[in-house]
């Protein structure tokens, strides 16, 4: 019987209603592979109805945030099915962080490249390292980017700045990121986790309303002005009858500090 015991692809990390994930394979940059990708989609999937976790960071391990598709075990899965693997892997990976009502950071701590550019773009929030660096290095070796780049970058940074990067595939620095909104701040390299889950802690001390803002703005993403006015109106619908919100108001009128539960 082997008493090895294999690495868990994404660690897992939960204090003070923060959840933190760790891309877990530093040796390979945390190139992903399909255990990575279903590990992460199942965490973030047993974060809806975990009441204990109210924000999310993901981040890697060691000096690279994450290198995109693991090449060496694409390129030796013989013939690739590639349909079928973003379908069924990456698919649901992205679907889990933008489904989650709750908010998800990414903490980038090294090079985020190809399909890892993609995870971070998924995210609501980014927060980079000053040695971080974004590269859409998918042209490099003569593919389009997926796992959702197409669809979120040019929407976070405008169509003719994300044409440059996808098709001259340069490497972007944290400061220039910055610059041009892919990133939501900077932080110097050894405070970043701590930043990061800070930042976070203020969001999981938030109202329930947030995960609703995250949803409206997950669907304005694609609406005109009058279908994003009645998604405005069903949530807003929702949100007034949270505890939250009766929590907000009463705390308004009684002149204190809210104290949110995130329900
Ligand atoms: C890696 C990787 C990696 C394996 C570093 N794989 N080992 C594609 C195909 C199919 C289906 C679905 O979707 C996709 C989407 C994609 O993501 S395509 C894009 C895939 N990613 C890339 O093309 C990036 C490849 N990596 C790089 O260009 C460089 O490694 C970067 C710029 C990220 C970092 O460069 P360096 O800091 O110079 O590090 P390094 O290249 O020396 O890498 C360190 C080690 O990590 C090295 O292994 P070794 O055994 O030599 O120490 C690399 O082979 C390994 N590694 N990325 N994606």
């Amino acid at each position: 019987m082997s008493t090895e015991v294999a690495t868990p692809p994404v660690l897992q990390e939960q204090d003070s209603g923060v959840l933190t994930l760790t891309l877990n394979r530093p040796g390979v940059l945390n190139a992903i592979n399909d255990g990575m990708l279903d590990a992460l989609a199942t965490a973030l999937r047993d974060a809806v109805s975990d009441d204990g976790v109210r924000a999310v960071v993901i981040t890697g391990a060691g000096r690279a945030f994450c290198s995109g598709q693991d090449l060496r075990s694409a390129a030796s899965d013989g013939e690739l099915n590639v349909r079928r693997h973003l379908r069924e892997h990456y698919v649901p990976a992205i679907h889990a962080i933008r489904d989650l009502e709750k908010p998800v950071i990414g903490a980038v701590n090294g090079v985020a490249a190809g399909a890892g550019f993609s995870l971070a773009l998924a995210c609501d929030l980014r927060v980079a390292s000053k040695s971080a660096s974004f590269l859409q290095a998918f042209v490099r070796i003569g593919l389009i980017p997926d796992a959702s780049s197409t669809y979120f970058l040019p929407r976070l940074i405008g169509p003719a700045r994300a044409a440059e990067l996808m098709m001259l595939g340069e490497s972007v620095e944290a400061k220039r990121a910055l610059e041009i909104g892919l990133v939501n701040r900077v932080v110097a390299d050894e405070a970043l986790l701590k930043e990061a889950r800070a930042l976070a802690a203020r969001l999981a001390q938030g109202p329930r309303s947030i995960g609703f803002i995250k949803h409206a703005l997950n669907r304005s993403l694609n609406n005109d002005l009058d279908a994003q006015l009645l998604v405005e109106e069903e949530l807003q619908d929702a949100a007034t009858g949270t505890a939250d919100f009766f929590e907000g108001v009463s705390a308004f009128l009684e002149k204190r500090p809210a104290r949110f539960s995130g329900r």
